[in-house]
């Protein structure tokens, strides 16, 4: 798939309940197309009674797509839909073009923004996984890629097996990678929060303004740009807030509705720097129209991951992460009437601030605000303890709130990994009393 590529967009309407109306997932899918460069020509939403294994769409709409792929001299047809291997093989054979669906068009975006090894190993674990998925019964992705593997003889379920093999085996090698560099980056975060500061995590939808804002509060010049998925590997830079000596803002990837669930496991080493944050701020695009929609499809992910609790959960997880809500772009509101009435809910919800990152509206009060927050909260630190410091961990339970604690040995050595939600006075005590003994990361 190159840039340029002529494309046409549809979509099947299977009529379920959806957070969004038709039109709205449409423009979505057309941003998701452009977004890796694509030349939309057309887009456009079928009504689907009954979904077709064959094909998914009926068999008169897929004479309709195909004609429009003509019309519109289409090499291409994004489906805004997860399709079966064998719905996309049968597409492709009778509309006569390339055909990629949903989960296929978001791990291509994210191919091709993946800037760090971290961020190209995830990627390429998730898509290994979504290839997995499709060699049931279709082997022909993969045949183009063989190559080589020419002397096993004809495909047929050898070949499929030996294909599943060499995906699982490469699949195990990238973990092993991954874990390497989530390791590395899991010590960083250890000596940063020995430090100890606040961590600030941005999460949202993407689009909403979550790098624009990052740059506002930090003086930085990350990428922020009318694209989705612009940001995908993590950012952190030091930001300076009233009567906190330091904190840190990380900037991360965005979420978006139906987020291919390979791609979430992937990421998860990536997105747990959200939940190890003192604080989420969880950035809307507050004039979208879909704002309330993009809300639950985020606070979904979040909640996947663990960091806020699920709508189905009775009660807050014990790690959760406090959220405060930052409704972005408020002078994109033209409607004076409904600028209003949100300016009115704003004011009235407790974890909400209103800003603008682009005009700079609303940015000193959010400063504000953060101190406060982060200046009252206790905070998270994470320690390793010697199994035999059993005086430490004792103190660690006596004055702070434990949220996981994990052993683990090595040769004769125990390891005791330990998650305490803390006030930062009495950490240092802590540090005081059972620093240097207790072996913390350093
Ligand atoms: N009018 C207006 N535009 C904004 C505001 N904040 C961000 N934008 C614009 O919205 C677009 C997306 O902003 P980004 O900061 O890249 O959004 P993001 O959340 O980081 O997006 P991803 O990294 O793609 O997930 C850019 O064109 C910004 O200029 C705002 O307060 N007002
Ligand atoms: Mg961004």
């Amino acid at each position: 798939m190159t840039r340029g590529t002529r494309a046409i967009v549809v979509h099947a309407d299977l009529g379920r309940r959806q957070r969004r109306d038709v039109s709205a997932r449409l423009e979505e899918a057309k941003g998701l197309a452009l977004a890796i460069g694509l030349d939309v020509c057309a887009t456009s939403a079928f009504r689907v009674r009954q979904s077709r294994p064959a094909t998914l769409f009926g068999s008169g709409q897929v004479e309709e797509i195909a004609a429009l792929a003509v019309r519109e001299q289409a090499e291409l047809i994004v489906v805004d839909n997860n399709l079966t291997p064998v719905q996309q093989s049968n597409l492709e054979k009778n509309c006569a073009a390339k055909v990629i669906d949903r989960t296929g068009l978001i791990l291509e975006i994210f191919g091709e923004r993946a800037a760090t090894a971290e961020g190209r190993l995830q990627v390429e674990l998730a898509h290994l996984d979504y290839q997995a998925g499709r060699l049931v019964r279709s082997w022909t992705h993969l045949e183009r890629q063989r190559g080589g593997f020419g002397f096993l003889g004809g495909p047929g379920e050898t070949q499929i097996e030996a294909d599943r093999r060499m995906i699982r085996d490469r699949m195990a090698r990238i973990r092993r990678e991954l874990e390497q560099v989530t390791r590395t980056r899991g010590l960083h975060r250890a000596r940063r929060q020995r430090a100890p500061w606040p961590v600030i995590a941005l999460a949202g939808y993407t689009n909403a303004g979550k790098s624009t804002l990052f740059n506002r509060l930090t003086g930085s010049a990350v990428v922020a740009q009318d694209m989705l998925f612009a940001t995908l590997d993590p950012t952190m830079r030091q930001i300076s807030l009233p009567g906190i000596d330091k904190a840190i803002l990380s900037d991360t990837v965005g979420f978006v509705s139906d987020l291919p669930h390979q791609l979430v496991a992937a990421f998860r080493a990536t997105l747990e720097e959200v939940l190890s944050a003192d604080l989420i701020l969880h950035v809307r695009d507050i004039a979208h129209p879909d704002s309330d929609a993009q809300k639950a499809d985020v606070l979904d992910v979040l909640a996947d991951l663990g960091a806020v609790a699920g709508e189905d959960d009775e009660a807050p997880a014990d790690s959760a992460v406090p959220v405060l809500e930052v409704w972005n772009k408020v002078d994109l509101i033209d409607d004076p009437d409904h600028q209003a009435a949100i300016r009115n809910r704003a004011e009235h919800e407790p974890d909400v601030a209103l800003v603008s990152a682009l005009t700079g509206e609303g940015i000193e009060a959010l400063r504000r605000r953060l101190s406060d927050i982060l200046g009252k909260s206790h905070r998270r630190y994470e320690f390793d303890l010697n199994g035999r410091e059993g005086a430490a961990l004792a103190w660690l339970h006596a004055h702070g709130e434990v949220l996981s604690e994990t052993a683990e040995a090595d040769g004769g050595e125990v390891t005791i990994h330990v998650s305490v939600r803390m006030e930062p006075a009495d950490y240092d005590r802590f540090a005081r009393l059972h620093g240097d003994q207790a072996g913390l990361i350093a």
